[in-house]
């Protein structure tokens, strides 16, 4: 993998060793030679991830590929292909021939046929027929509805639906609170949310949190942390010095200035005091939440287009955290989760630990590792630090 001595950071030197690998490929078999020459990990938390994507026209259409089997939960195929997009991700160079895919991993035969059908017509047919798949179309245009899970979605595709306005039309469906709001401001919420936006919610969040505890602390984290453009939502993770001290933050939002909160829904902690942390690695973490939806005004947006609305509705996520797994839950909630994912897999298959957003456990020592940093905990891992702009696997 790209360790600092092989030149970490240096595109260049990837390439050129890449490049090496592959000729030395044509005419030697001396594996060991060529491994210690050009490694790639199999895992996203030991390869560095940049924005700077340069094989888009693969990974987008492998991206497609993944969703529809999560749609189909199809969890096999969904890890092979969205293994293979993030390597393609992590590469510095883009890749012009299948040869090139020798020497990289989690490179397998159903996403090596789509990269071989790009490279020779420029797309996808497997992909293109997909995105005129009516249980496609229809998964992903529901599934995108706040509070619309595969479930729903699927209930209203067997009863015939097929867009949204046949969804809302619908007399005898019964809607939660939640997809109510979701289905109320749609527009709004799918158009996404950019950064000055994030950047306003930030300010408004911060100044609500303030007043409640004004010592406590509000972090922005998710694909905004990471150096993202645009988000479906904005995530803060918020915590206070003194412990205890951030539990009844949330129960003050509906203190926020009139007219601002257009729905929001409180999901308690199931962290049981004296149980935490837990041995179990969990994929869902055990924070207090608030799933918001805000009426931002475009006068609190810097450079905003002010067209034809003066608001618009955003997506937040508040997480109130304890400070001893502040640590923890910043990188669970920094993402991306396929940078997650892996990093869960590293440290169960690699180091017999437990990760998820509370806590690591060591199963070797039967110790739990604390830690105050992300720093800490990819020590702890025995890994090199990846920022958080380097996360974007
Ligand atoms: N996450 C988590 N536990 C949850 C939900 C999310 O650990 N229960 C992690 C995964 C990524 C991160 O938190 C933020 O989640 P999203 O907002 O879904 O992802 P994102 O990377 O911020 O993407 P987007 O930019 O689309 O919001
Ligand atoms: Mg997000």
């Amino acid at each position: 993998w790209f360790t600092d001595s092989m030149g970490a950071g240096k595109p260049v030197d990837i390439q050129e060793r890449h490049r090496l690998f592959l000729r030395l490929q044509q005419r030697s078999n001396k594996t060991m030679e060529k491994i210690s020459l050009f490694t790639i990990s199999q895992y996203a938390c030991q390869r560095r991830t940049t924005l700077n994507n340069k094989n888009k026209i693969f990974t987008d259409a492998l991206e497609i590929l993944a969703e529809n089997c999560e749609f189909n939960e199809n969890e096999r195929s969904y890890v092979v292909f969205a293994r293979a997009t993030s390597v393609l991700k992590s590469l510095p160079y883009a890749i012009s021939s299948m040869t090139m895919l020798e020497g990289l991993p989690n490179m397998e035969v159903q996403p090596r046929a789509i990269i071989e059908e790009i490279l020779e017509d420029g797309k996808s047919s497997t992909v293109e027929s997909l995105l005129c798949d009516e249980r496609y179309k229809a998964t992903k245009l529901f599934t995108s509805i706040f509070g619309v899970g595969l479930k729903t979605a699927d209930r209203w595709y067997r009863l015939g639906f097929r867009t949204l306005e046949e969804v809302q039309a619908a007399k005898d469906l019964k809607f939660t609170k939640m997809q109510k709001a979701g289905l109320m401001y749609c527009e709004d919420i799918s158009s996404f949310v950019n950064k000055a936006e994030a950047h306003a919610v930030g300010q408004i969040i911060e100044k609500f949190v303030h007043k409640c505890v004004p010592n406590a602390t509000v972090t922005l984290t998710g694909g905004f942390r990471r150096g993202k453009e645009i988000g479906h939502d904005v995530d803060f993770l918020i915590t206070c010095p003194e412990e205890g001290k951030e539990e009844g933050i949330l129960h003050k939002v509906h203190s926020l200035p009139q007219g601002l909160l257009l729905y929001y829904d409180i999901i308690e902690s199931t962290m049981e005091k004296n149980k935490i942390p837990s041995k179990q690695y969990d994929v869902m973490d055990k924070f207090q939440k608030c799933f918001m939806i805000l009426k931002l005004n475009n006068t609190l947006v810097q450079n905003s287009d002010l067209n034809f609305k003066d608001w618009k509705a955003i997506r937040v996520d508040l997480v109130i955290v304890p400070i001893q797994q502040y640590a923890y839950a910043l990188l669970g909630w920094s993402g991306s989760r396929h940078f997650e994912r892996d990093l869960r897999r590293f440290s169960y298959h690699e180091k017999r630990m437990n990760l998820d957003n509370h806590v690591l456990y060591d199963k070797t020592k039967k110790v739990f590792l604390t830690a105050k940093t992300e720093e800490e905990i990819f020590a702890h891992l025995g890994l090199e630090y990846i920022e958080p702009w380097e996360r974007n696997a």
